[in-house]
């Protein structure tokens, strides 16, 4: 649901190496306009690596990765071929048909107008990258998409981190707290439409557009929104925000909120569509929290195309995102000075201290993410983000001021160099830094961050989110400690949807209490630590009372999640999501889990 190119690409690489759709549909069978000699070339290399496929399936299924030595071969004959097709003669529309055709009638991954929608969004930011930098080579695009050969020229630079040690750490005493309200991944459907199928078929359903249910058996889009495929309503975001405001929750003293306004309907999105839903949006907010101050942040989903964040410096309105730019710098003026917003119209990023003693740090880190295409023109350090970060900290730790971080992509999702180059700057300011925060995943789950001797120096606290995506809504509430700024507790509030759908009405409860039900006396990352060392003990003596909590919260309680048997394998990828904080690095994973 993310990024469908990104997906076509891959699912055309693990579709034709996994036989099956080989075995039936052989390149012979492909209608000659799509038959150009890239795909030739690619089922040549495939039948060459067909003695790896039971290799690659073994790696898929232990450790969910498909990342193999073939993969990437294959890999890299797909874009040589495209990319030499490309310096020769193919034009946009003759790509832009075969990449259709591959997305929607071949592999069937979606449906016409919708694999015709985001790829036509794509293909102008993609050729202008492969055009205006000839120098791109397959490995490059191999290497971003797929991670194949890590440390490639292309993605390796170094911030400049000042010598030193992190400051000694300001010991929080519980003796004053206050609150900060975190929600996340809102999804905001303008046009969402009650009634319609559930299951239409596309990424997002619910829409005015789509057919009405043929029959009273089809399970229908419900009052508030619906479990899967479906986006935030008006008045479940209304009736949110309302519920925050509400007695006994209302006492926090800011929001964070931690990007994604704009909705699923991917294929169909426009500078207009977003601009609209994020200023709507953010003038609900300024109208509904009065007298509180929200921190917004930027999610991949807020660019149009999603997930594209190019370089400052392309002129071509269409393709750079100076638009958006405008528009937060705008409506964050809601609660940031003009001052403060300087760093916004270069990139989305900012800092903002409003407490004595205490910083946010706001980044835009979609940049990261390997579906933005533009790290093939240019990945190092976008907009300057991460030295920019180095200075702020470095000033913070000179001001006796604690910080919290807050980005909408965790870190090992990013670009390996970019994750690895933030965990260095984490490490040399690790005690100025009291806790982190994400979005993204519509999950709910943490993460703890380690220095290069293995020690734990850090945490950030995923907000799960607003929209279903399979899961119950849900927003959080910490109670933060005002000398040292670290999270005492986490209270996440959500709502049975199935039963307000049918009531027309919701029942919003804490569903649980982070330090209680996970029985630590704190979330700052030592106590993280140990949580995870306890609960890795309590599998080993068969005890799943933590780790089968921690699934049920992953979902908040949602039926679908009740539904998904939370295996070993299941219990081993929840483990390591919170050893893990760069792409695919997994020392702490290794070390911990010693099964
Ligand atoms: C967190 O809990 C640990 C273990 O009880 C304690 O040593 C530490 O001081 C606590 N930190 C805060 C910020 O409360
Ligand atoms: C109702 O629609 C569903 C889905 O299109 C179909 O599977 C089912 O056979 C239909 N039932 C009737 C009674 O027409
Ligand atoms: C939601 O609240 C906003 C601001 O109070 C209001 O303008 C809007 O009409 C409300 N929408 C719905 C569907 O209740
Ligand atoms: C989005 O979809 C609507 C309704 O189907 C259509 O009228 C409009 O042209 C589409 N816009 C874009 C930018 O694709
Ligand atoms: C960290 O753990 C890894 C994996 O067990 C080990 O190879 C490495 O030597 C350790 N590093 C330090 C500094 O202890
Ligand atoms: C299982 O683990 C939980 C949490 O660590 C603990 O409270 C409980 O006593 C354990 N149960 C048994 C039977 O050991
Ligand atoms: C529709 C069809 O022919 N399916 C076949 C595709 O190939 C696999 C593997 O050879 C067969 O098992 C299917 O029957
Ligand atoms: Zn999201
Ligand atoms: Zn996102």
């Amino acid at each position: 649901m993310r990024c469908l190119l990104h997906n076509t690409i891959l699912l055309i690489l693990l579709n034709s190496i996994s036989g099956s759709i080989y075995a039936n549909v052989s390149y012979n069978n492909i209608p000659s306009a799509y038959q150009p000699s890239v795909w030739h070339r690619v089922f040549q290399k495939i039948n060459e690596k067909r003695e790896f496929l039971p290799i690659i399936y073994n790696e898929r299924e232990v450790s969910g990765s498909i990342i193999g030595d073939a993969v990437c071969l294959i890999c890299d004959a797909v874009f040589t071929a495209l990319l030499t097709e490309r310096s020769f003669d193919m034009t946009k529309i003759q790509l832009e048909a075969q990449v259709e055709y591959y997305c929607a009638d071949f592999l069937k991954i979606e449906e016409q107008d919708v694999c015709a929608g985001v790829i036509g969004l794509n293909m102008d930011p993609i050729l202008y990258i492969l055009d205006k930098k000839a120098t791109v080579t397959s490995t490059e695009v191999c290497s971003m998409l797929l991670g194949c050969t890590q440390g490639s020229e292309a993605f390796e630079w170094k911030i400049d981190i000042p010598a030193g040690e992190t400051v000694k750490k300001v010991e929080s005493d519980g003796k004053q707290t206050f609150k900060i309200a975190h929600i996340t991944d809102i999804h905001y459907d303008p046009d969402y439409t009650e009634g319609k199928p559930a299951d239409c078929g596309k990424p997002q359903c619910c829409q005015p557009d789509q057919d009405n249910p043929a029959n009273t058996s089809v399970s229908v889009c419900g009052y508030w929104t619906s479990e899967i495929h479906a986006d935030v309503s008006p008045k479940l975001l209304n009736n949110t925000l309302d519920e925050m405001n509400s007695k006994p929750l209302m006492d926090f003293e800011f929001v964070y909120f931690t990007g994604d306004l704009v909705s699923h309907r991917v294929w169909n999105t426009s500078q207009d569509y977003n601009r609209k839903t994020i200023t709507y949006v953010l003038d609900v907010f300024a109208e509904k929290f009065k007298n509180k101050k929200v921190f917004p942040i930027l999610g991949n989903h807020e660019a149009h195309p999603m997930n594209l964040y190019p370089p400052l410096n392309i002129p071509e309105d269409d393709l750079n995102q100076q638009w958006l730019f405008d528009v937060i710098s705008e409506k964050w003026l809601h609660w940031l000075t003009d001052n403060e917003k300087e760093t916004v119209k270069n990139g989305g990023y900012y800092t903002v201290s409003p407490k004595t003693g205490f910083r946010i740090i706001v980044l835009n880190n979609n940049v990261c993410q390997s579906e933005n295409w533009w790290n093939l023109y240019e990945n190092k350090d976008p907009y300057g983000q991460l030295q920019w970060l180095v200075k702020v900290l470095q000033q913070a730790e000179k001001d006796k001021e604690i910080v919290h971080i807050l980005s909408h992509i965790p870190t090992s999702a990013c670009l390996k160099v970019w994750g690895r180059e933030y965990n260095r700057i984490i490490e040399r300011f690790a005690n100025t830094i009291a806790a982190q925060f994400n979005g993204h995943t519509h999950r709910d789950h943490f993460s703890i961050y380690y220095d290069s001797k293995n020690v734990s120096n850090n945490v950030v606290i995923n907000g799960a989110s607003l929209v279903t995506d399979g899961a119950y809504p849900n927003f959080k509430i910490y109670t933060v400690d005002s000398k040292g700024f670290d999270i005492l507790d986490s209270e996440v509030y959500t709502f049975d949807l199935e039963k307000a759908n049918t009531n027309k009405k919701i029942d919003w409860y804490k569903l649980y209490s982070f330090q209680k039900d996970f029985g630590v006396a704190n979330l700052t990352h030592t106590e993280m630590d140990r949580l995870v060392k306890t609960m890795i003990s309590d599998i080993k003596s068969k005890n799943y009372t933590l780790i089968n909590k921690y699934h049920d919260f992953y979902y908040r309680g949602s039926k679908i999640g009740k539904n998904v048997n939370c295996d070993s394998k299941c219990q081993n990828k929840y483990l390591c999501d919170m050893l893990t904080t760069v792409e695919r690095q997994t020392t702490m994973c290794e070390k911990y889990l010693t099964f």
